[in-house]
């Protein structure tokens, strides 16, 4: 019996509930995607840089609720321009373990503009290594802060998410 976050009507309310706010972000903005985090001269990002991750390989996230913890293995190209990106990821359980068999589905967003990308999601495929799930062409079009959500739900039905966030450049 699966009780996943991905149900239709989960899904349904998700989606309403991101247009709502970036129906808001645009009213407030008026043309949402020049925010305040998009700096001409590619360094500067005032107040705005405390969730930002400063990429390492291996970079780890524990999931929400504990279950999982992810490693970004490899970002190419490592997060700094605009552009197509492949993640390499390794999921292990609580106990250690690898996780085989999961869902593994990539949202990239950026907070401050109230858009995602197109398409919204990419799939992590399952590599030949245990636990190794791979997401490509992931496109990250514009500088500024992305967050890209890590959405997991094990063969069991359980779901758990990290975030990874990447300043970029441009
Ligand atoms: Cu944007």
């Amino acid at each position: 019996m699966r009780r996943p976050w991905k149900t239709k009507s989960n899904a349904r309310s998700f989606n309403a509930a991101l247009l709502a706010v970036c129906g808001l972000i645009l009213v407030q903005s008026l043309g949402g995607c020049e925010g305040p985090t998009e700096a001409s001269s590619g360094v500067d990002v005032t107040g705005s840089d405390a969730n930002v991750d400063e990429y390492v390989a291996g970079l780890e996230k524990i999931g929400d609720s504990e279950h999982i913890l992810v490693r970004l293995v490899q970002s190419d190209p490592i997060p700094q321009d605009t552009g197509y990106y492949d993640w390499t990821l390794e999921i292990v359980t609580a106990d250690g373990s690898p996780l085989v068999g999961a869902t593994v589905v990539a949202e990239p967003r950026m907070p401050a503009h109230g858009h995602g990308t197109f398409p919204p999601t990419t799939e992590g495929l399952e590599g030949d290594e245990e636990g190794r799930y791979t997401i490509k062409a992931m496109d990250l079009f514009m500088a500024g802060v992305w967050r890209v959500e890590i959405l997991v739900e094990d063969s069991e039905g359980t779901a758990d998410r990290v975030e990874y966030n990447f300043d970029l450049e441009g």
